[in-house]
């Protein structure tokens, strides 16, 4: 018994040590790796735009009218992604829930067809968050009327 006991108490250090680790891992593995988002400025989305981030080259654009209500098409070229989602909201009001995956074509650019809802305030300045493999990028745009 004497043994057994202290068998544990031995080990017992070692085993609180496993468990804050592994709750130190898991919480990291949930969160973005790549910290707050970089935040692109493009005045003309439907040009694209440019930029860096961590090193890695990307470009975003949209086809189609920027329009609420009125599926439209973002595109992101980022090198050796693999996987590219797209969230949509506004600073300081819940716009809802959304979360859309694009998709890489045959020529590495990943797509993907998006509907805003309609804003209750009448705003139309929106915040595009792309994550990219857990690396954010922030780009602001402005509905059309
Ligand atoms: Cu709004």
């Amino acid at each position: 018994m004497t043994t057994i006991r202290s068998h544990f108490f031995r080990l017992a250090p070692l085993g609180i040590l496993l468990l804050v680790g592994l709750v130190v891992y898991l919480n990291q593995a949930r969160k973005p790796e790549g910290g707050p988002p970089v935040v692109m400025d493009c005045p003309d989305l439907a040009a694209g735009c440019s930029t860096r981030m961590h090193g890695q080259a990307v470009s975003v654009g949209v086809q189609g009218e920027l329009k609420v209500l009125q599926p439209f098409q973002v595109w992101v070229r980022a090198a050796d992604a693999h996987k590219v989602q797209a969230t949509f909201t506004m600073e300081g009001m819940d716009m809802g829930f959304n979360l859309y995956t694009l998709h890489a074509d045959k020529n590495g650019v990943f797509r993907g067809r998006v509907t805003l809802p309609v804003c209750i305030s009448g705003r139309r300045d929106w915040l595009m968050t792309l994550d990219i493999d857990g690396r954010l990028l922030a780009v602001p745009f402005v509905t059309e009327l």
